[in-house]
């Protein structure tokens, strides 16, 4: 009998101890220093974390405390963003610019402090003030929680891949030229895998070479760091197998072509399955209306160990990639998306709706005495051009501050028009630093309807301190009467950043759990920067862990 209570209190105390350990507290140091690149297209001083292109790495596991100490050694403002992470509570440390906090200045240091709760996968860190992200971000791997394994066959060996978009020029140099032009900045001049281009124009990088052995399955970790760009993904001769987007479980399919939006993360398997030898991996842009990209593709190597025949001397078996207007391989692969849907992890999906809001999406034109034809282009959502404060809404909505922002933000277009159809030829916008407010736990329902003023465009929508559920999409105009019928309230693909296609518009879903204020904007930095953004503020609940937390002591001021 005693035996038994001891081998019982024995049990429980090994039970016990491991969940005591589980959760940890990760620290990390960022230190932001500009460091000459020699090995791209042009030297120049470029700001970095630690001194690295792309930046560090942030490694840990679901329910750990991530302790991130930034340290500004440059001369610019800087903020972080974890792009992707939850925050719950804890917006203080969700980075961007005036939504959440004041800029970290020049010889300061800002503590970001926040714990993983509920998700594991692939995300990324960036910089969230000007166009900095450039050369600022780097990935972040959540991995489940000890002693739970992944709901797909273990791999091997994980790969992270960060592809990024890389100016001769210093980028703030660009988008401060256009700016004062009122007219698109410049393209930029190559993409980037892992930080190198490969073979370019007037570029000498050799490019990345992953290695890989025979037989051996692969984790591909894939972020999307580009500024302006949405990404086709090929490695030629492979498929992948696609299993986790934006640090949600997939369904897992096979693609031999991965569409990605900047700001979005896509974990896929690989297999190295076939001949020994060298394999190309490249990177091109999509862009399916009239508007400039850079057309530059970045390549890389996969190279099997083993033989001569894979000697770095030795051909490389090439891929092509799509063209550039290739929107159906672009809707292929999105619809082939769908949540896990699984006991373990089930599609929480709002079935009923406290607020919808249908939101139009795209550029306009304003006046400008000093800009070149007497106009800017601007970007706007319900027509509202969003200006920036100069004080952190976050902290204005805490302290009760007045005179930052307005809570009026339209939940529908101020006048209704064809959006994609036939758009007004008045493209003026309004402007505001407006705000939309959800009460705490109230669900949500945002159609992101695509405008074709100027011309149409494809738009990867980021919702900072949530994941939404893609429920549907359509081409033309949205149909209020009848496209819920066909929404998927099933396993609809959970995210945090959604394509909305050329002409078209994309519904999604989540619930306000999570107090505070949270920005919505275009991830195509331009459009953000001409004004393709908002935030929302969600209201303390009553109960006891539902008030955003006090700000940190360290919190920088403006
Ligand atoms: C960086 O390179 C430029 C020229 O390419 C040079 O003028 C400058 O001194 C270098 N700066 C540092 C910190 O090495
Ligand atoms: C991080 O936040 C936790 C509370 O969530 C606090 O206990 C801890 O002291 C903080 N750490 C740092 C380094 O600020
Ligand atoms: C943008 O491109 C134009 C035309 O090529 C060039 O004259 C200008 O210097 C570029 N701007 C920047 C900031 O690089
Ligand atoms: C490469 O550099 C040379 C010399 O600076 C310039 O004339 C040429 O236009 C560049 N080519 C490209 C494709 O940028
Ligand atoms: C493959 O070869 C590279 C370069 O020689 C080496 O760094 C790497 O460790 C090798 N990997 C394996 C799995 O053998
Ligand atoms: C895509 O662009 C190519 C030219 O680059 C053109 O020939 C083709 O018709 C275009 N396809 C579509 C569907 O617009
Ligand atoms: C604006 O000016 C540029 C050059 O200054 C010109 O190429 C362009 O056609 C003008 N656009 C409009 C809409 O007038
Ligand atoms: C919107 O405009 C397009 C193109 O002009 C037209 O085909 C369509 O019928 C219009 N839709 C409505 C609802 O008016
Ligand atoms: C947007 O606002 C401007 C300025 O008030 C107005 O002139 C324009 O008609 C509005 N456009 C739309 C589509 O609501
Ligand atoms: C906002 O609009 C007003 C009136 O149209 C204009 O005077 C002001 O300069 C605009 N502000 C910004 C930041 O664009
Ligand atoms: C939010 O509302 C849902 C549905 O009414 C309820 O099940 C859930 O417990 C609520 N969550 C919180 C944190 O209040
Ligand atoms: C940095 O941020 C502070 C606080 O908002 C602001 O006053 C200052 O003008 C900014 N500096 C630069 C170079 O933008
Ligand atoms: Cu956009």
């Amino acid at each position: 009998m005693v035996f038994r209570f001891l081998v019982m209190m024995l049990v429980a105390a090994l039970l016990w101890k491991p969940s005591l350990v589980e959760s940890r507290i990760r620290h990390y140091k960022f230190t932001v220093v500009k460091k000459n690149t020699s090995k791209l297209c042009a030297s120049k001083p470029i700001i970095t974390v630690n001194g690295k292109f792309p930046g560090p790495t942030l490694y840990a596991r679901e329910d750990d405390t991530v302790v991130v100490r930034v340290v500004n050694h440059v001369k610019d403002n800087v903020t972080f963003h974890w792009h992707g992470i939850r925050q719950l509570r804890t917006g203080w440390a969700d980075g961007p610019a005036y939504i959440t906090q004041c800029p970290i200045q020049t010889g300061q240091s800002y503590i970001y402090n926040f714990t993983l709760t509920g998700q594991r996968g692939t995300l990324l860190w960036h910089a969230h003030i000007n166009w900095q992200r450039a050369t600022v971000h780097g990935a972040i791997v959540i991995l489940p929680k000890r002693g739970v394994p992944y709901p797909f066959p273990k791999p091997d060996k994980e790969e992270i891949i960060v592809f990024g978009e890389w100016w001769k020029s210093d980028v703030e140099m660009v988008i401060n030229q256009a700016m004062k032009l009122g007219q698109p900045p410049n393209v930029s001049d190559a993409h980037t895998i892992n930080g190198q281009t490969g073979p370019a124009p007037n570029c000498s990088s050799k490019g990345y070479t992953m290695y890989v052995e025979s037989g051996k399955t692969y984790l591909l970790r894939i972020v999307n760091a580009a500024v302006n760009e949405e990404l086709f993904f090929k490695i030629a001769g492979h498929q992948m197998t696609i299993v986790e987007v934006d640090a949600t479980y997939t369904k897992p399919f096979r693609t031999d072509t991965i569409f990605i939006g900047p700001g979005q993360t896509t974990n896929a398997l690989l297999k190295a399955d076939r001949k020994i030898g060298n394999y190309q991996i490249a990177i091109s842009p999509f862009m399916d209306t009239i508007v400039a990209t850079d057309s530059q593709t970045a390549t890389a190597t996969l190279r099997y160990n083993g033989t001569l025949s894979a000697a770095a001397s030795s051909p490389t078996t090439l891929t092509t990639m799509p063209s550039k207007n290739a929107t159906k391989v672009t809707t292929n692969f999105m619809d082939s998306l769908r949540s896990l849907n699984s006991r373990k992890y089930p599609a929480n999906v709002p079935k009923t709706i406290d607020h919808s809001l249908l939101l139009a999406i795209g550029v306009g034109v304003n006046p400008c005495g000093t800009c070149v034809n007497g106009s800017r282009v601007v970007a706007d959502i319900n027509n509202v051009t969003f200006v920036m404060p100069t004080t952190a809404i976050l902290q204005a909505h805490y302290y009760n501050v007045s005179g930052v922002y307005t809570d009026d933000f339209p939940g529908n277009p101020p006048v209704p028009y064809n959006y994609t159809g036939s758009p007004p030829t008045n493209m003026q916008t309004t402007n505001g630093t407006k705000v939309y407010r959800l009460g705490y736990n109230s669900t949500v329902q945002i159609v992101l309807q695509g405008t074709a003023i100027i011309a149409p465009e494809s738009h990867p929508t980021h919702l900072h301190g949530f994941n939404f559920y893609v429920v549907g999409k359509g081409i033309g105009n949205y149909d209020p009467k009848n496209d819920p019928k066909s929404f998927n309230l099933v396993d609809p693909i959970e995210r945090n950043t959604i394509s909305v296609p050329t002409g078209g518009w994309t519904a999604i879903r989540f619930r306000a759990d999570n107090p505070g204020v949270w920005f919505l904007h275009c991830h195509l930095e331009i459009h953000t920067t001409w004004g393709l953004k908002m935030a929302f503020v969600v209201e303390n609940g009553k109960g006891p862990n539902q008030s955003i937390l006090p700000p940190p002591s360290d919190l920088p001021k403006c």
